[in-house]
């Protein structure tokens, strides 16, 4: 094992240019797997078999003909890989030489580990040469790894790539979050209507979670709190007959790029104490002990599949509290293992970044865990939470604001109540100092909305306690220091600060596509992938026509391969010879997959009247969950399904239009869809999405956008230009003046082909057997108020779709537009945004 490792890092150290041939082949599917081996230097390679021989067939002793086994095998040894490097990390940060960065969340979404493992530890090679004599190749022991399908979307997926940069710019930043039993569910599609399974991906083990039952933390819930004074006048509180649970953490590695640093991503399990088993079974009342056990255990079995809406569920808050108290108290323990317990230095030698307000009953625990547990008194904590916590907003939707009801809080965590309390009624004398006799101020700002039964804003909470409060886009950080939180930005401009969005270029563009990563590599060398601005040279190759031609290839090559997959999983015949036309994403009004489906039906009726003109042949790609209690969005799902069997299923209509809906859209299915897409489509009401990541994937990957001027496409569309984007619709001003006089009927009148198309869906078309399923979806669009402004947008996005088509139709000027939208993807590197944390926000090294 040891002998690998130093062979490895020998090999990297003193052939420093080896890099760049190396990341040529850094794919499975570029390079044949003979062409690998003659090339290489197989010390390495023989080391890393020895270990894969050992794990195949004495340590697990497996099956090597199971797929399932050999990933396993495969998936240990490289975790022994990183074992030593994973230590020397932590051993290094414990000496708290450089700022600790937490970055709390309750998603990750990590999708596979394998690949990007490989990846960052450059052994993708290597592997690929040990696999040699075994029946199974790479690619295939990679597809039976399980996502670790930790998150609901954007917010989640975003954590993990922030890891992923975190850990590659030498960061030492810890990942706290959830590990769900179950994760996102599994979407089935049956008879067009979405069906939820549940997501068991923990069934068959997690090779790369390492289990630390020594580092496990207790936190409490329930029971009462009571005080008492000290010889010294001073008041103490204590929060007692608590029911408390175990937290388990189960580590997994984050690697950074080729760099030595292996960070951590901590995900607490929640288990019962033993001494609560215990008084009960002494108590006789066994049945009960292992009944309590299991409400335990709860905490941590499900990850809550809400995308922007919160439903007030009491285990949720559960899960919020677990997550932060156990956090925290990891963070503090590990501070004291250091510095004792002065914690003069706390604040300037960690922070807290919290996604979203879901982690931020997080400020009362800190301010509970510094008073309660050691001794500091409120203005010495407050100072240290204050200056420690930073917050990123990642929605202006109301819907998706977090509120608790305050009986709950008090049943559930009487202790944090008390100093929610508290931390209100002294930020209100602020808001008093700063808007004297304003009485609506004061309700308006207040941490606790009052009423019929009151609630804990969360937004405002996590506002009142950070010292930085950010957005993830211009447009969506404006928005909320002129709307949302105008009060607080008035109060308090100066923590106010946009850090636009960005995705790990590792994953987005070296792993998923590793053709186009090849060709890149070939023209630029390999440095792109850790500084993506590097990619503007690629401007001076858009009249190169063998350059063309090449990239024209890879896209062709990689949308053969998503054919197979959504031949596979759709059962629709896609050709690469079309336009791959794709929007992946949640599905949610706002995000308007319903504009979408309309153009489409549009398109069908225009070629069943055989007007075809200046029409490029399309294939249509839609995948997304809805939140299972999201009526409307299973409805967009049903419609789409039925609109994809009329258009599949018309052999007049398939030569210029295809539609598919794929099932279960995860991370997994994105590195297979994102290289293989012409056009991307992000075509939200303006004002309502806050960045959009998956936006800044495609276009890195070279595909065109068709979007609106929302979150982060105004950035993209700045870097790229108006003539390399199909820009349309309302902007955020427009769609705020229009609402209240919004009148769908008059968009109608003004658009022949928006009628037509209600027309065809009021007929029933696409429902004979099911009359009228799809009437509340006509409904909304005719609703004056529809929020999302469906028909004010169609026709605008028709026009826009029109011109996508001309385009398409001049591949030589379509090649040109792809390249320089992949050349100017760079600002939407992680790494960028990270710098801009790190500088801005966490002043860490
Ligand atoms: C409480 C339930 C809940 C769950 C999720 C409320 C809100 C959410 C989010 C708003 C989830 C989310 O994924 N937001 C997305 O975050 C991305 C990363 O910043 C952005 O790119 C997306 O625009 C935003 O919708």
């Amino acid at each position: 094992m040891t002998v690998t490792k130093g062979k490895a890092r020998e090999k990297k150290n003193t052939v420093k240019t080896a890099k760049i041939k190396v990341s040529e082949k850094t794919s499975p599917k570029a390079v044949s797997a003979s062409d690998q081996v003659k090339q290489h230097d197989c010390d390495p390679c023989e080391a890393l078999d020895a270990t894969f021989k050992r794990q195949v067939q004495g340590v697990l002793g497996r099956d090597e003909n199971a797929t399932n086994d050999m990933y396993s095998a495969l998936a240990s040894t490289i975790k022994l890989q990183l074992l030593e490097q994973w230590r020397e990390t932590r051993l290094k940060d414990n000496q708290y030489q450089q700022k600790q960065v937490a970055y709390l969340s309750l998603e990750f979404l990590m999708g596979r580990t394998l690949g990007n493992a490989l990846l960052s530890l450059d052994l993708t090679d290597d592997t690929h040469a040990a696999l040699k004599q075994y029946s199974a190749d790479l690619e295939t022991l990679q597809e039976a790894e399980l996502d670790a399908g930790l998150g609901n979307g954007g917010l989640g997926r975003l954590a993990a790539c922030f890891l992923d940069s975190c850990a590659s710019l030498d960061l030492a930043v810890v990942g706290y979050g959830i590990r769900y039993e179950y994760g996102m569910f599994k979407q089935k599609l049956v008879d067009g209507y979405q069906v939820e399974q549940p997501d068991r991906w923990l069934r068959e083990g997690n090779p790369w979670e390492v289990r630390m039952a020594n580092h496990a933390i207790t936190v409490p819930f329930f029971g009462h709190t009571e005080s008492y004074v000290d010889l010294k006048g001073h008041r103490h509180y204590v929060w007692i007959d608590t029911q408390d649970v175990n937290a388990i953490p189960h580590d997994m590695p984050v690697p950074g790029f080729r760099n030595g640093r292996i960070n951590t991503l901590r995900l607490w399990k929640a288990e019962a104490t033993d001494d609560f088993d215990l008084a009960e079974f002494n108590d006789g009342d066994y049945t009960e002990a292992v009944a309590r056990k299991n409400l335990a255990e709860q905490i941590t079995m499900v990850l809550y599949p809400n995308d922007a809406s919160e439903n007030g569920k009491e285990l949720r808050l559960r899960q919020q509290y677990f997550l932060s108290s156990a956090s925290l108290q990891d963070i503090i323990q590990r501070y004291v293992a250091v510095h004792g317990t002065d914690f003069s230095r706390f604040s300037e030698l960690n922070v807290m970044q919290l996604n979203d307000t879901h982690p931020s009953i997080a400020v009362p625990e800190m301010m509970r865990l510094l008073m309660d547990s050691h001794g500091l008194n409120w203005d010495q904590a407050w100072a240290i939470t204050s200056k420690s916590v930073a917050y990123t907003n990642h929605t202006l939707l109301p819907e998706a604001l977090e509120r608790w009801p305050v009986r709950m809080l008090k049943h559930m965590l009487p202790r944090i109540l008390d100093i929610i309390y508290e931390i209100n009624a002294r930020y209100l004398e602020d808001v008093a100092h700063h808007w004297p006799g304003d009485n609506d101020k004061l309700a308006a700002m207040s941490i606790i909305e009052e009423g019929h039964e009151p609630h804990v804003r969360m937004a405002y909470l996590a506002i009142v306690a950070s010292f930085s409060v950010n957005g993830v886009a211009g447009l969506h950080t404006k928005l909320l220091k002129s709307g949302l939180f105008n009060d607080f930005y008035q109060l308090w401009p100066d923590k106010f600060n946009n850090k636009t969005n960005g995705v790990t270029p590792r994953r987005w563009l070296a792993h998923c596509n590793p053709r186009l990563a090849q060709l890149l590599t070939r023209r630029l060398g390999d440095s792109w992938m850790t500084d993506l601005t590097q990619l503007t040279a690629l401007n001076a190759f858009t009249d190169d026509k063998a350059f063309i031609k090449q990239w024209q290839a890879v896209k062709y090559d990689n949308k053969v391969d998503l054919t197979k997959l959504i031949a596979q999983e759709c059962e629709v015949v896609f050709e690469p010879e079309m336009m791959f036309d794709v929007q992946v994403k949640r599905i949610h009004e706002y995000k308007r997959q319903l504009l979408n489906i309309l153009h489409v039906i549009h398109l069908y009726q225009r070629i069943v009247a055989d007007d075809t003109e200046g029409l490029q042949p399309r294939c249509v790609l839609i995948g997304g969950k809805a939140a299972p209690g999201y009526a409307m969005a299973k409805q967009i799902i049903k419609l789409a399904n039925n609109v994809a069997h009329m258009v599949n299923s018309d052999p007049l209509v398939t030569p210029f239009l295809r539609f598919a809906f794929l099932p279960n859209y995860n991370v997994s299915a994105m590195e297979k869809i994102c290289p293989a897409t012409d056009l991307s489509e992000q075509i939200s009401t303006a004002g309502k999405e806050a960045s959009g990541t998956g936006n800044m994937k495609f276009m890195m990957n070279g595909a065109m956008t068709i979007g609106t001027l929302d979150g982060a496409n105004i950035e993209m569309l700045e870097e790229v230009g108006e003539d390399n984007f199909f820009l349309f619709g309302l902007n955020a001003d427009e769609v705020s003046q229009l609402k209240p006089h919004y009148n769908p009927q008059q968009y109608i009148q003004q658009s022949p082909a928006l009628g037509h198309v209600l027309e065809m869906l009021k007929s029933g078309h696409f429902n004979l057997v099911e009359p009228g399923i799809f009437d509340s979806i006509i409904a909304a669009i005719e609703d004056p108020y529809d929020q999302w402004m469906i028909a004010a947008d169609f026709e605008a996005y028709r026009v826009a779709q029109e011109k996508v088509s001309q385009v398409y139709a001049d591949q030589h000027h379509w090649t040109q537009m792809s390249i320089r939208n992949t050349a100017a993807s760079g600002r939407f590197s992680s790494d960028n945004t990270i710098s801009a944390y790190r500088d801005e926000i966490w002043h860490a090294k």
